[in-house]
């Protein structure tokens, strides 16, 4: 089954958004397989958003994402990595729809609540990074079978 890797970003945590947030993705009917409050160093902000190094916007970004604790996780379903985006919405709060994550809650570009991984690569990439095998936890929910 499908993996992602989600975080509900510090301006998520501190707006106290975690709850709403998680319950969004276990409302769509994925399954929630990892998760925990963390505060990012730099070296490992830097490596997460690596693709974005030379962007004008990287040192803002990396201080944003390291400036308090981030809730880190993993969720699995049927194509929850492309799905989860759209529930995520636009980068920009601007553009992102009423509805998604980002179009409900987000007013600027920098602070967008949550970040998703865009693709299997990325999903597995990220996941690795910031999750051990041992506390990812695979279990069966028998309401899957609705879904
Ligand atoms: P996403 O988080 O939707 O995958 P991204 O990977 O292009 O977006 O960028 C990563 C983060 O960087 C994004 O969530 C917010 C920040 N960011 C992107 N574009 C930006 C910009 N033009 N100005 C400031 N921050 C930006
Ligand atoms: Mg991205």
């Amino acid at each position: 089954m499908e993996r992602t890797y989600l975080m509900v970003k510090p301006d998520g945590v501190q707006r106290g958004l975690i709850g709403e947030i998680i319950s969004r993705f276990e409302a769509k009917g994925f399954t929630l397989v990892a998760g925990k409050l963390t505060q990012l160093s730099r070296d490992l902000a830097e490596t997460h958003y690596g693709e974005h190094k030379e962007r004008p916007f990287f040192g803002e970004l990396v201080d944003f994402i390291t400036s308090g604790p981030v809730f880190a996780m993993v969720w699995e379903g049927e194509n929850v990595i492309k799905s989860s985006r759209t529930l995520v919405g636009s980068t920009n709060p601007i553009e992102a729809s009423p509805g998604t994550i980002r179009g409900d809650y987000g007013v600027h570009v920098g602070m967008n609540l949550i970040h998703g991984s865009d693709s299997p690569e990325s999903a597995v990439r990220e996941i690795n990074l910031f999750f051990t095998e041992d506390e990812l936890v695979s279990y069966k929910k028998t309401i899957n079978q609705w879904i």
